[in-house]
């Protein structure tokens, strides 16, 4: 029973490098979950739509400069301010699928050389993921897909290094899907592996806290 009440969506968090494909999987995926009679939302951050969200957006197109530990506890606030939202959203038996979370917030600013420990802080005790995609490919590829946009971070030697970050930060959350397959190939995969675990929290997995 598709419907089954009481029962929770699923928290699943999509990450991986600029140009892996993320956004546009996280819409098919969104879309793949509702033909199938399970309700599913997107959400991404940076949320730009909160004045939170704009301060960030300025900085990104280097509209603003700030000191990288401001602008790294604007995009933890940036995901505190969706907090309840989602959990509501979950708790009504929505699945989230997330376009960046947490772990695009310590992997961007210890890329930068901010201590890592420092960097979680202040996300910890936001919603826990039960399940993180990790879009794998390689930072020469991505940068070869139809090349970067003009924003800040868009660099191949930054990504570089936002890829070590990033591998640090794999837990048993993860799952690492190789993107470098077609759209098509890609999509499928990720649908199935969701399935499983929009299932599971059916059954009665509770919702747990991040780095906590
Ligand atoms: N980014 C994103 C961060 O540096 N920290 C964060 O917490 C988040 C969520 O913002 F370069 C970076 C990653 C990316 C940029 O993201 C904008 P989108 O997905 O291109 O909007």
């Amino acid at each position: 029973d598709k419907s089954k009440s009481g029962s929770r969506g699923a928290l699943v968090v999509i990450e991986g490098l600029d140009r892996c494909g993320k956004t546009s999987q996280s819409s098919r995926l969104v879309k793949n979950l509702d033909e199938l009679g399970y309700p599913a939302e997107l959400f991404r951050f940076p949320d730009r739509n909160t004045v939170i969200g704009q301060m960030i957006s300025s900085y990104l197109n280097s509209d603003s400069q700030l000191d990288d530990r401001t602008i790294h506890l604007l995009f933890s606030a940036n995901r505190w301010e969706k907090r309840s939202l989602m959990e509501s959203k979950l708790q009504s038996g929505i699945t989230l699928i997330v376009d960046r979370y947490a772990y695009s917030g310590v992997a961007f600013s210890s890329a930068k050389g901010l201590d890592i420990e420092w960097c979680k802080a202040p996300d910890m005790g936001l919603l826990a993921p039960d399940l993180v995609l990790y879009l794998d490919i390689s930072p020469e590829k991505a940068s070869e897909r139809g090349g970067y946009g003009g924003e800040r971070y868009e660099q191949l030697e930054f990504q570089k290094k936002v890829a070590q970050s990033y591998q640090v930060l794999q837990d048993a959350s993860w799952k690492i899907i190789d993107a470098n397959r077609t759209v098509e190939d890609v999509e499928e995969h990720m649908r199935d592996i969701v399935l499983d675990y929009v299932k599971t929290c059916r059954n009665g997995k509770s919702l747990s806290q991040l780095w906590l």
